[in-house]
């Protein structure tokens, strides 16, 4: 088990906590993967279509010694079985697993881009992986909690609520 790995679940149909159960339980079932840490649900406000509900989304740290495509490729395996349908870019979704992190690995390939390349601009990540591991320092060198202050700054409301 080499990899450090973050993936980011989000849910905003359905049993939006069971659904993300569910997902973490067949996570724990893939061979090759430890899940060493899971965040707090937090309850957020849709990011980059808000006419949709609200998400659950919440952050899990594993080890793993899957290729960063095989491990894409398991989670999308997931949310197949859990029924989770195409409904457009940013739009509402039984669940979505995305790989944030993938060691120090970086990927600019259309079906697989890490770090992933919204995580400095979604609150919805960067509190929880700063829950569950506040000295990080992200791939370009940022410390999250620096990231997370600014990013709060810019942000207005309080859209974030831990559950
Ligand atoms: N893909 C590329 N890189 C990755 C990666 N690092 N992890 C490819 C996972 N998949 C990756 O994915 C489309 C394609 O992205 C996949 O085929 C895969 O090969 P998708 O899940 O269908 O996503 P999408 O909706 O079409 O677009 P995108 O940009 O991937 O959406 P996101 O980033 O998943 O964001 N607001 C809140 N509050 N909480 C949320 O969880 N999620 C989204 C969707 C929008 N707003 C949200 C939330
Ligand atoms: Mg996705």
């Amino acid at each position: 088990m080499d990899k450090k790995v973050y993936i980011g679940l989000g849910s905003n149909m359905g049993n939006k906590s069971e659904n993300i159960a569910k997902a973490i339980d067949f996570v724990a079932c893939i061979e090759g993967v430890n899940i060493k840490k899971v965040s707090s649900l937090y309850l957020t406000a849709p990011w980059g279509r808000t006419d949709q509900d609200d998400f659950i989304n919440q952050v899990i740290e594993i080890e793993t010694d899957l290729s960063a495509l095989n491990l894409l490729y398991c989670l999308q395996d997931i949310e197949i079985k859990l029924g989770r349908h195409r409904d457009g870019k940013w739009g509402p979704r039984i669940i979505d697993l995305d790989i944030l992190i993938y060691g120090e690995e970086t990927s600019l390939l259309e079906e697989l881009q890490v770090p992933h390349p919204y995580l400095l601009e979604r609150l919805f990540v960067l509190i929880p992986l700063a829950e569950i591991n506040s000295e990080m320092e992200l791939p370009d060198g940022s410390k999250i909690r620096e990231v997370l202050s600014r990013e709060r700054a810019l942000t207005e409301g309080n859209d974030i609520i831990k559950l």
